[in-house]
């Protein structure tokens, strides 16, 4: 019998249905659209919004399926005992519009990735059904989180091999992975309540609905209770969870902006951030999360409030 385990490590993800009962999926789906009502124009437009962690990680309602046994279960057989999330839980809304690309992208120049035991995912809860019509899901091509050519390029000595593996990475692998998806999409039989957790190489993109191409239905024009809902965080283990931060670091100090949204909202997380029975949730369940530490994350936060002051004119989102 094939294990959890080796069905992600072959095909790049797993789907888990009804993590989720109706009545929960109901109490999530009402939470996010309470905190909507509320959002600045920063977090939202007509048609998409998100609820950054720094939103998330306050509220019982939102956090409460991080620690839900089953999701737990799943991730101990893909991940070994050593699970660890990163601090970066959002809500997305109403989001149709991703395109084919692959999350793990931008840490291709990092020696880390090209390791054999490499092993990082997306964790994926849908609020909704994945349908042709309306869409509420996403669509991948299996397999293609393998196509990176995983020979560690500080094993290789000579600057013009470095630059060739990387090259390959790069312009080739993307190039064999855009052919692929012509021939082998799948579009992921998502039912509200299901976990999807899928691998941060595989390439993927929200399910793009019928509706979606004339636009006509208030159901995709405009934010509304029925818009497509979907959580999604990251989990690894406790070492590369860490490599993700620093990486996420450099990305931020290439990109300040980001500070302000998006999973960089993340590196100014400190303990004070998450709700009070957060952290005793999370140790019960054998979880373990990977903040940044403290002191660093201090420095982030004054960033962050100097940016949202000047786009906002205050420091908070709500
Ligand atoms: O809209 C979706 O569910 C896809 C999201 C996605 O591709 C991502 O967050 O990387």
């Amino acid at each position: 019998m094939t294990t959890l385990r080796q069905q992600f490590r072959k095909d790049g993800y797993v789907i888990v249905s009804n993590v989720l009962t109706e009545s929960e999926v109901a109490q999530v789906r009402s939470t996010i659209a309470n905190y909507l009502s509320r959002l600045p124009p920063l977090l939202k437009n007509e048609d998409k919004a998100y609820l950054p962690a720094s939103i998330m990680y306050t509220d019982e309602v939102l956090t409460q399926h991080l620690y839900n046994p089953e999701i737990v279960s799943t991730l101990t057989q893909i991940f070994g005992r050593s699970v660890t999330y990163l601090p970066d839980l959002e809500a997305q809304i109403n989001h149709h519009d991703s395109g084919w690309h692959f999350d793990a992208q931008s840490e291709r120049g990092n020696d880390y990735f090209y390791d054999k035991d490499y092993l990082f995912a997306k964790c994926g809860i849908y609020l909704q059904d994945n349908t042709k019509i309306d869409g509420g899901g996403i669509d991948i091509v299996p397999g293609t989180h393998k196509s990176i050519f995983q020979i560690q390029p500080r094993l290789i000595k000579a600057a013009q091999c470095r630059q060739l593996i990387k090259w390959y990475n790069t312009t080739i692998r993307d190039y064999a992975n855009q052919r692929k998806t012509q021939r082998e999409v799948i579009s992921l039989p998502i039912k509200q309540g299901d976990l999807v957790v899928f691998d941060s190489r595989l390439r993927h993109r929200a399910t793009v609905p019928e509706k979606h191409e004339s636009s006509t239905t208030t159901f995709l024009s405009r934010l509304s209770p029925e818009s497509k809902m979907t959580l999604y965080w990251n989990a690894s283990n406790t070492y590369y969870a860490k490599h993700f931060l620093e990486h996420s670091t450099i990305r931020c100090n290439k990109r300040g902006y980001e500070i302000t949204f998006g999973i960089h909202d993340t590196l100014q997380l400190t303990t004070s951030s998450f709700h009070n029975k957060f952290f005793s949730n999370l140790e019960q369940s054998g979880v373990g999360l990977q903040l940044y530490p403290n002191e660093l994350a201090k420095g982030w936060k004054k960033r962050r409030n100097e940016l949202l002051s000047e786009i906002l004119g205050r420091t908070e989102f709500l």
